[in-house]
C-alpha cells in the first residue's frame, strides 16, 4: 500500500502503492499514516520524498468508497496533510502522471512539489459533486492566489505541469528521474527553515476587489452549471479562505462538504463517472465481450466527406496522432474542406502551445487531402462522413469494398440511417459498423458505436479501441431509426413544440429546462442546429411537403399528433441562427444572441385561431415533466427493445452527447432519483390528458420494474427477460 524505504541513509522515499492509479482508499490513507509515522520518528531520516507507484503519484480519494459511512473510511486525509506539513523534516512531493483531488492535497501539505513534464495537477472534486475536503480549499488559494484558485477549483480543471509551474502549484518540472530530482531537492533543504513553504500558515493575498471576483464567479457558475450546488459551495469554501484564518476555513470546508454529502449530487456524478467506464466494457449477448475479443491496429485512417462532421472527424484523428486520407467528391470542395481542416489544426497546435508544449505541430497526425479514392487502398478504417442520404451513401460503400483492403473496416458516421441496409451493398458486412460522432466532432467526447446485424465482434472490438485513442466516450448501441440519443431527442423536441401549440412561449420553455439544468433549450437548440435539417428529412418521408397525401390533417399523422409548425417556420425562411431567425430572431444571420420575436407570437396566435386551440397556463412543472418523462420513457422502451444493454448507456449518452446536468446521473438515474411510481403515474396522467400522443404511454419495461416493486437502477437490467437483444 504505501512503503517506506531509505536512500542515502538521510532520505526515505514513501511509495504510494493502490492499482491503477493509487487511489487515497482508507487502507492506502492508513498504511501511508503508518510509513509517515515511522519516517518521523526515525533519527536517521532528516527529509521524506513522497511519490506513486509505476509512475501515477496518486488520482485522490478512492470514489469507490465514498458509499461507505464516513466513521469506516478511517483515518482523515485532511489530518495527514497537517501531520505532513507541521513535521520538522522536509517533505517533498514526485509528482509523476497525475495529482488530482486528494492526490493534490496530499502534495499541497507536502514543502515541495517536483513534477514531471507529462504530469498533469487539478482539484476535480466539484465534478463528482464535492469540493476539495483535505484542505484544498484553504491551502490552494493561499499558494495562487484567490482567481487563479477559484478557476481551478471551480472548473476541476487538469493542469499540465508546465502550468502547474506557472502558476505557482509545483517547484520544479524535470523531463525524467523526478523521483531522483526530488530525492535531490529533499537533501539540499534539509535543515532549511520551513515556516515560508507551510501553506496553511501564510496569508491569502487578496485582489483589492476581491469580493467582486467572488461575485464574478458566482454568476460564471450559476450559468455554466445550472442546478448544481457544488461549484457554488467551491466559491463559499474559497470565500472562507479569504475572510477566516485557517483553521475555522477549515471547519466552513467540513461543513460545506458535509452539507453537499446530504445532496443526492455526489452519488449522481460518482455514477456518471463510473458509468463512463464501465460502457467500455460491452458484452454481447453471444458472451463475446471487451475481454475476449482483441481489436485490430488502427494505423492509418480515412474520412470520406469534409463537411462539419468530416472536418471535426479529420482533426479528432490527427490529434490522436493517426495519420488521414482526407476525401472529397470534387476540387471545389476538397478546397474548402482542406482550409477548414487546417484551421482547425491550427487551433489544437495554438492550444497545445499555450499549455507549454514545445513541440505541438509534431504531436499531430499528418493529413492528405484527395479527390481520388485509391489513395484509400492501404488504411485501416474508413471514416464515411457525407450527409445523410442513403442512396449516396450505398454509392459510397459499394465503391469502398472495391478499393480497400479485405481487413480495412468500414465505418459510417450517420446520426439514424439503417446500417444494415448501408453494410448490405458491401463485401464486407461484418465490417461495416456505425460511428455516430457530435458536433464539433474534435471535441464532443461522445461516440455511439452501432452494431448492424452482420457487424462482427472484433469490428465492435476494434471500434471502440478508436474510440478510446480518440479520447472519446464510446457506448456501444443497436440498430434502430435515430439509434438511442436521437431517437430519445426527438420526442423531448417534438414535446416542446406541443406545448408551444398549448400556450407556452418557446422562451418559457428553454428556461425551465435549463433551469433544469440543460445546456440549452429545445428552441435555441433547434436555431442553432438549423430547423432546415430536420424539415428536409420530414419532406423526404413525406410527413410535409409534396409527398405528404392530399386531405391529410395537418395536426395529425395517422394516428399520431403532429405539429406542423418548424415546417410552417420553415416555409418562411425562418431556419434559425444561419438566417437570422427561428423560434427567436438573431443580430444578423448567423447570430447567436438569442431575443424572443413578437412576430412569432403573432404567428402563433393565429396559428391557435386557425386549429382552434385554446391556450391555457402551463406550469414549469408540466413543461419539465412532459419533456423529459417522454424522454426517459422511451429510454425504457430502448432497454425493452434491446437497443441499449444497461441503463447507464443512456445517461452516458446523454450526459455526454445532449448536454444533459450530469449532477442528475442522467435521464435514467434521474427517473430513479424522482421515483419509477412518479414517473409512472405522471405519464399516464399525461397521456389520458393526451391520447393522440402514443409516446406518453408508458413503457412495458416501465411499468413492470414498478409492479416489481421498483428495484435499484443496477438491478433494472437483471429484470429485462428474455428480450431480444440488438447487441
Ligand atoms: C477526492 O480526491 C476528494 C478528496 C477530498 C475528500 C477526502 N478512485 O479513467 P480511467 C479508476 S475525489 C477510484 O479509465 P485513464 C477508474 O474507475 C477524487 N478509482 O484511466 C478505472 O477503473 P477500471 C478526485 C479510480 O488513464 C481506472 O481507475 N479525483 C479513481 O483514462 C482507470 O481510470 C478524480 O476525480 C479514483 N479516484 O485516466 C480523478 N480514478 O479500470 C478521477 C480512477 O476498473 N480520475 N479510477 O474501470 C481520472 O480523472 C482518471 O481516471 C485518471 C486516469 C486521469 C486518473
Amino acid at each position: 500500500m504505501a512503503t517506506f524505504r531509505h536512500i542515502c541513509d538521510s532520505v526515505a522515499v514513501i511509495t504510494l502503492s493502490n492499482p491503477p492509479v493509487n487511489a487515497l482508499s482508507s487502507a492506502l490513507i492508513q498504511a501511508l499514516q503508518k510509513a509517515l509515522g515511522e519516517a518521523i520518528r526515525d533519527s536517521a531520516v532528516e527529509a521524506i520524498v513522497i511519490c506513486g507507484d509505476k509512475g501515477k503519484f496518486c488520482a485522490g480519494a478512492d470514489i469507490r468508497e465514498f458509499n461507505k459511512p464516513s466513521q469506516k473510511r478511517g483515518p482523515h486525509l485532511l489530518l495527514l496533510t497537517d501531520l505532513i506539513e507541521s513535521n520538522k523534516k522536509p517533505v517533498v512531493a514526485a509528482i509523476e502522471g497525475v495529482a488530482l483531488g486528494g492526490g493534490l492535497e496530499l502534495a499541497l501539505g507536502c514543502h515541495y512539489r517536483v513534477a514531471h513534464v507529462q504530469a498533469r495537477v487539478g482539484l476535480p472534486e466539484v465534478l463528482l459533486g464535492i469540493l476539495p475536503a483535505a484542505s484544498g480549499t484553504q491551502r490552494l488559494p493561499r499558494l495562487i492566489g484567490i482567481a487563479a484558485a477559484l478557476t481551478l477549483i471551480t472548473t476541476g480543471k487538469y493542469v499540465p505541469a508546465r502550468e502547474a509551474l506557472k502558476l505557482g502549484i509545483v517547484d520544479k518540472v524535470v523531463g525524467e528521474n523526478t523521483v531522483d530530482e526530488a530525492i535531490r531537492l529533499a537533501k539540499k533543504v534539509i535543515g532549511q527553515p520551513l515556516g515560508s513553504r507551510q501553506l496553511s500558515t501564510l496569508p491569502v493575498q487578496c485582489p483589492p476587489n476581491v469580493e467582486a471576483l467572488l461575485a464574478e464567479a458566482m454568476v460564471k457558475v450559476k450559468k455554466q452549471f445550472r442546478g448544481a450546488q457544488s461549484p457554488q459551495a467551491c466559491i463559499e469554501a474559497v470565500r472562507a479562505a479569504v475572510h477566516l484564518p485557517y483553521t475555522e476555513g477549515i471547519k466552513k470546508e467540513q461543513e460545506l462538504y458535509q452539507f453537499l454529502n446530504a445532496t443526492h449530487e455526489p452519488r449522481a456524478q460518482q455514477y456518471a463517472f463510473f458509468a463512463e467506464r464501465e460502457v467500455a466494457k460491452w458484452t454481447l449477448p453471444s458472451g463475446a465481450s471487451w475481454k475476449t475479443v482483441s481489436p485490430q491496429p488502427i494505423h492509418t485512417a480515412a474520412v470520406i466527406g469534409l463537411g462539419t462532421m468530416g472536418r471535426g472527424i479529420v482533426t479528432s484523428l490527427a490529434k490522436a496522432k493517426i495519420p488521414v486520407v482526407a476525401l472529397e467528391q470534387d476540387k471545389r470542395q476538397l478546397d474548402i474542406g482542406s482550409k477548414a481542416v487546417m484551421s482547425l489544426l491550427d487551433r489544437e497546435i495554438l492550444k497545445m502551445e499555450q499549455l507549454g508544449h514545445t513541440e505541438a505541430t509534431n504531436s499531430l497526425g499528418p493529413v492528405r487531402f484527395t479527390l481520388d479514392y485509391d489513395e484509400l487502398k492501404d488504411v485501416d478504417i474508413v471514416i464515411e462522413a457525407v450527409f445523410e442520404n442513403m442512396a449516396l451513401k450505398k454509392d459510397i460503400f459499394r465503391r469502398l469494398s472495391v478499393v480497400c483492403k479485405p481487413e480495412a473496416f468500414l465505418c459510417t458516421n450517420t446520426s439514424g440511417l439503417n446500417i444494415d441496409e448501408i453494410a448490405s451493398v458491401t463485401n464486407r458486412p461484418q465490417m461495416v459498423i456505425g460511428t455516430h460522432f457530435f458536433s464539433p466532432a474534435h471535441i464532443m467526447k461522445l461516440l455511439e458505436v452501432v452494431r448492424g446485424c452482420y457487424t462482427s465482434s472484433t469490428t465492435i472490438s476494434t471500434a471502440m479501441r478508436l474510440a478510446k485513442m480518440l479520447g472519446k466516450i464510446g457506448v456501444l448501441v443497436g440498430n434502430c431509426p435515430s439509434f438511442v440519443g436521437n431517437r430519445l431527442m426527438r420526442l423531448y423536441v417534438e414535446q416542446a413544440v406541443f406545448l408551444v401549440e398549448e400556450g407556452s412561449k418557446p422562451e418559457e420553455i428553454d428556461l425551465a429546462l435549463e433551469d433544469f439544468g440543460l445546456a440549452m433549450g429545445p428552441f435555441r437548440m433547434m436555431d442553432l442546429a438549423g430547423l432546415d435539417i430536420g424539415w428536409k428529412a420530414r419532406t423526404e418521408i413525406g410527413l410535409t411537403g409534396p409527398k405528404l397525401p392530399i386531405g391529410t390533417p395537418a395536426r395529425q399523422r395517422g394516428s399520431k399528433r403532429y405539429s406542423p409548425l418548424p415546417d410552417i417556420l420553415c416555409e418562411q425562411g425562418r431556419f434559425g441562427q444561419k438566417s437570422g431567425q427561428g423560434w427567436y430572431k438573431y443580430e444578423k444571420s448567423g447570430g447567436r444572441n438569442a431575443m424572443p420575436d413578437p412576430w412569432l407570437y403573432n404567428f402563433l396566435s393565429e396559428y391557435r385561431c386557425i386549429h382552434n386551440l385554446k391556450t391555457r397556463n402551463i406550469t414549469q412543472e408540466e413543461v419539465i415533466e412532459r419533456c423529459l418523462y417522454i424522454l426517459i420513457n422511451q429510454g425504457f422502451k430502448v432497454l425493452e427493445e434491446g437497443i441499449a444493454s444497461d441503463p447507464k448507456d443512456i445517461d452516458v449518452i446523454y450526459n455526454n452527447g445532449y448536454g444533459w446536468p450530469k449532477h442528475t446521473g442522467g435521464p435514467m438515474y434521474y427517473a430513479s432519483l424522482v421515483g419509477l411510481p412518479v414517473v409512472l403515474t405522471k405519464l399516464e396522467k399525461y397521456y389520458e390528458d393526451n391520447p393522440d400522443i402514443l409516446d406518453l404511454k408508458p413503457s412495458n419495461f416501465l411499468k413492470k420494474l414498478v409492479a416489481s416493486g421498483t428495484p435499484p437502477l443496477k438491478e433494472w437490467r437483471s429484470h429485462l427477460g428474455s428480450q431480444s437483444s440488438k447487441l
